[in-house]
């Protein structure tokens, strides 16, 4: 099983999207192993969005996720990167394809509600950013039975 980063935004939670987020992972039958709220600090701002240091929108970006709480989840599922990538949709919500989160709760690409891991290198960086290994938990879900065929 493929694990991957999900993080509802301070738009998202403000907006009391943390449950539609969670209710649509869920439904998929894709496995929460870790979640927490938190606020994140200009310095994990930065880390997490290195790959951006230099674009244009840096600053907003760093001031947008640093604005208010966060929701940062550790999803585990077949092929979840992939997965979840496609759930949340299009980075500009304008092109997100309704039925995604973006593209059914979004209009502008610097609120778009979710971040999610764009490749498995990623999801390992930044579950490790966000997450001790203690704080993921190992449990049994339906999803073992019921939604894989083997
Ligand atoms: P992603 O979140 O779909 O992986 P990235 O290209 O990695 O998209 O960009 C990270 C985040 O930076 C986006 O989710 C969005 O919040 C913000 N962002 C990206 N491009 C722009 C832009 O052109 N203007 C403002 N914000 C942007
Ligand atoms: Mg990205």
């Amino acid at each position: 099983m493929e694990r991957s980063f999900l993080m509802v935004k301070p738009d998202g939670v403000a907006r009391g999207l943390v449950g539609e987020v969670i209710s649509r992972v869920e439904r998929r039958g894709l496995k929460i192993v870790a979640m927490k709220m938190l606020r994140i600090d200009r310095e994990l701002a930065e880390r997490h969005y290195g790959e951006h240091r230099d674009k244009p929108f840096f600053q907003g970006l760093i001031s947008y996720i640093t604005s208010g709480p966060v929701v940062a989840m550790v999803v585990e599922g077949k092929e979840a990167v992939k997965v979840l990538r496609a759930m949340i949709g299009a980075t500009n919500p304008m092109e997100a394809q309704p039925g995604t989160i973006r593209g059914d709760f979004a209009l502008d690409v610097g609120r778009n509600v979710v971040h999610a891991s764009d490749s498995q290198e990623s999801a390992e960086r930044e579950i490790s950013l966000f997450f001790d290994e203690s704080e993921i938990v190992s449990y049994s879900s339906a999803g073992e039975t019921w939604v894989y065929e083997e």
